[in-house]
């Protein structure tokens, strides 16, 4: 493993990044690009927070919880009204006449992977006054429960037990390959003209296209016609896509909170029975056996999307492929395909699927926060061997390439923003898994 004089080092420059990047009680994710509160990164930074400040590290989740609407949904973004620099920004999303919306505090319409759970639980576990550590998860307990509960009540489309997401900024992973042939349907008609701010920070090599960005901000401008209610754009929305990485977190989560639930006594059968159901839907619709590999599903054209994403092998996540199936995708998993030789960890496409791009976002580039879910799967799955090399390769990367948003999976470089939380979030997680 790694020499721990240089561990301690990085350990140090990563707690540097989220202490710069830190406005007191949210974290942005980048200085520039992010300047507001996103759902996923908070919880996946309250999990590096809770190293070395555990107090810090409960309130990042509290501030995501002060944006929750009343329907349950955790906003994408809240937004920090200091800062005024991104598209699209308050005005754009314009929640003001949601009946869900929260009151005083400005956010976007749609959600974003839900960690919650997992971070609350992370936080217990790494506090060392265990009281204050419950007291922490009681008090958090039902705010949690009603954002679990939002996808069950307001995201069952077909009563498949999945979640779906409608948009492609809910999926976290942006421009992936995979929802392309539902974008591809979408045609933007009269527009409010908007000006991007990402592409003046970053190359736009590196980023969603023109026509992507459209689309997105189309999306948009009908959900905010029909102000956010879900009904509505569940019945009318031409992007429904119950997505393979989103519904494997939300089971991830579901997992944590049934751990929550037992140090609380509380009684958990109906979410035993979620978790379960969920489990076998993302077995049985989302798994494509032509291929042996899960799938993305379309569910506005009611068929599963062939794209070769990172989604085939994610579901190895939260532990649902067993036997000859999850033999089959960790095959993939270590192959060229996913993990190139000089290993600098996972691509986020398949790239000999001739839709890799080693430079664009979620198009190709390895991100720290999928290798991290892998690598905390390896652990609990007693598979150390993986774990500690797909972690050495990890750390690796970011100890001599910087604390980037993505990182190119041919040359190692750092791509998209630099100073990004969350891969200084889970780098000092994963210095803590590599100690213990
Ligand atoms: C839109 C903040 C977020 C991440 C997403 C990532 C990117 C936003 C953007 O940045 O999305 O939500 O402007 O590109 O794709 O996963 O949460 O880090």
């Amino acid at each position: 493993m790694i020499e721990q004089s240089k561990l301690v080092g990085l350990r140090d420059r990563a707690i540097a990044v989220l202490r710069d990047n830190d406005i007191g009680y949210f974290t942005k994710p980048a200085p520039q690009l992010y300047p507001h509160q996103w759902n996923w990164d908070s919880a996946l930074i309250a999990i590096g927070l809770s190293h070395f400040d555990p107090v810090r590290a409960q309130s990042e989740i509290n501030a995501l919880l002060a944006g929750q609407w009343k329907n349950g949904m955790i906003p994408h973004i809240i937004f920090n009204p200091e800062a005024k620099s991104y598209f699209p920004g308050p005005d754009f999303w314009d929640i003001e006449d949601a009946m869900e919306a929260p009151k005083g505090i400005e956010t976007s319409g749609i959600t974003q992977p839900t960690l919650l759970a997992l971070a609350a639980y992370n936080i217990y576990c790494n506090i060392r006054d265990k009281t204050a550590g419950l007291d922490f998860l009681e008090s958090t307990f039902d705010a949690i429960s009603a954002c679990q509960l939002f996808f069950k009540r307001h995201r069952n489309f077909d009563d498949s037990g999945l979640a779906c997401i409608i948009h492609p900024w809910e999926s976290g992973l942006d421009n992936s390959p995979a929802w392309d042939p539902v974008l591809e349907k979408i045609k933007p008609k009269s527009m409010t003209k908007f000006q991007r701010t990402d592409t003046g920070i970053i190359p736009s090599t590196q980023r969603p296209d023109e026509m992507e960005y459209s689309r997105y901000a189309y999306l948009v401008e009908l959900y905010k016609k029909w102000k956010y209610s879900q009904k509505k754009i569940l019945h009318n929305s031409p992007f429904i896509v119950e997505s393979v990485v989103f519904n494997t977190l939300l089971l991830l989560d579901l997992k944590a909170m049934l751990s929550i639930g037992k140090l609380l006594k509380r009684d958990m059968a109906d979410t035993i029975a979620w978790a379960s159901g969920l489990e076998s839907a993302i077995n049985t619709k989302l798994f494509d056996p032509n291929s042996g590999c899960y799938c993305d599903y379309d569910c506005r054209n009611g068929r599963l999307i062939s794209r070769s994403t990172i989604s085939e092998i994610f579901p190895i996540c939260a532990g649902i492929p067993s036997g000859r199936r999850r033999d089959h995708l960790i095959a993939l998993l270590k192959s060229d395909s996913f993990w190139p030789e000089h290993g600098f960890g996972l691509t986020t496409v398949n790239r000999h699927s001739g839709l890799f791009d080693s430079q664009k976002y979620w198009r190709g580039p390895v991100w720290i926060n999928i290798n991290w879910f892998f690598i905390n799967n390896f652990i609990n799955s007693g598979d150390t061997t993986l774990a500690l090399r797909l972690m050495e390769n990890t750390i690796q990367l970011v100890s001599q390439n910087g604390f980037f948003e993505y990182y190119s999976p041919e040359t190692g470089e750092g791509l998209g923003a630099s100073d990004f939380s969350w891969t200084a979030a889970l780098i000092i997680d994963m210095i803590e898994m590599n100690e213990r």
